[in-house]
């Protein structure tokens, strides 16, 4: 029997983890992952896509998983040389990894749009399941800080998420459009579901969701949502989620995740270790599940999807 496809919202690491195990148990046209641009910035003259290139690099197996960004097998030739130019270097750039900006650089200066142009990456880098960035206009994560407002990649990278942050605004996705191809895809009659990747809530996901459009396309899907929460026993497996949301004024649990996309999901998995805390709220809209959900070897990603899309299929039921 055919079935139908698998729709994965995705920001960097954790999501691009799920991504490839997806990727593993799904053929090219059962699943489609839609990845943020909210933390793609220009440096150096180069256009950046960190969450793209994260879920590229990891589903074409080239990604160095742990620094957590960039190319595995990486050198650094350029940047010690701009470095001895003074040329500037709180944003690191492998020389593996500037090849993949110039070429990005090079099809958006020719008029692709990003939509293209990571097709077309994906297709240089040899990974065949279709990666859509969110929008083909740019949405750009600002964080509000007591050192004022930041743009994403220097409150992240260049200041190490150091200022207290109080809120987050998505310059530019008021006015985005859905790429046509993320637009048929969200409102494809025969998915067999959505997922959101366990990823930050507030620097991965919700630039999508500032995107017009799709958050009611989400709460009008009638196929099922599930979403993975980031955080486990009140603290993110890696980068500053948890410490996001306490600065947010928000508890530092998966629970908290859930509130966050209530009006959407049909349920939440949370891991194991949490299963206390599933126990004591008793929610029953979304509906919270527990199972393991760390990804710690190819394995462990593999088996996560493999719960996701058979929760999704029971969701259906
Ligand atoms: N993160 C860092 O902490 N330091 C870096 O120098 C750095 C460089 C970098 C270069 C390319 C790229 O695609 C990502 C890079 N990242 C770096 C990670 C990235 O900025 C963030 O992890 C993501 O934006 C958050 O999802």
């Amino acid at each position: 029997m055919k079935r139908g496809r698998t729709v994965a919202l995705c920001g960097g690491v954790g999501g691009a983890k799920l991504a490839y195990g997806l990727s593993r148990v799904l053929a090219p046209e059962e699943l489609t992952i839609i990845v943020n641009t909210g933390d793609d910035f220009e440096h150096l003259g180069l256009a950046i896509s960190p969450d793209i290139d994260t879920v590229l690099y990891t589903l074409a197996e080239r990604a160095d998983d742990t620094r957590g960004w960039g190319r595995a097998d990486e050198q650094w030739t350029v940047m010690q040389e701009l470095a001895r130019l003074g040329g500037e270097q709180w944003f690191r750039l492998g020389d593996r990894d500037i090849a993949l900006h110039l070429l990005r650089t090079q099809f958006l200066r020719a008029g692709k749009t990003l939509t293209q142009t990571t097709l077309e990456l994906a297709r240089c880098l040899g990974v065949a399941h279709p990666i859509l960035p969110i929008s083909d206009d740019p949405v750009r994560t600002i964080v509000h800080t007591d050192q004022g407002d930041l743009a994403f990649q220097h409150y992240f990278v260049r200041e190490r998420c150091v200022p207290q942050a109080h809120g987050y605004s998505y310059a530019g996705a008021q006015t985005a459009r859905l790429s046509a191809q993320v637009r048929t895809t969200l409102q494809d009659d025969g998915l067999r579901g959505i997922i959101v990747c366990p990823s930050n809530p507030y620097v991965s996901i919700a630039p999508m969701l500032a995107v017009p459009g799709v958050r009611e396309q989400l709460r009008a899907c009638r196929a099922p949502v599930l979403a993975v929460s980031p955080i486990i026993g009140g603290r993110a497996l890696k980068g500053p989620a948890a410490k996001m949301m306490s600065e947010a004024g928000a508890e530092v649990s998966a629970l908290s995740v859930a509130r966050l996309y209530a009006d959407f999901i049909d349920a939440m998995l949370l891991d194991i270790e949490d299963s206390a805390l599933a126990e004591q709220a008793r929610h029953d809209d979304p509906k919270l599940v527990c199972e393991p959900t760390v990804m710690r070897t190819r394995e462990d990603r593999i088996a996560l999807a493999r719960t996701c899309l058979s929760l999704l299929d029971q969701l259906r039921h």
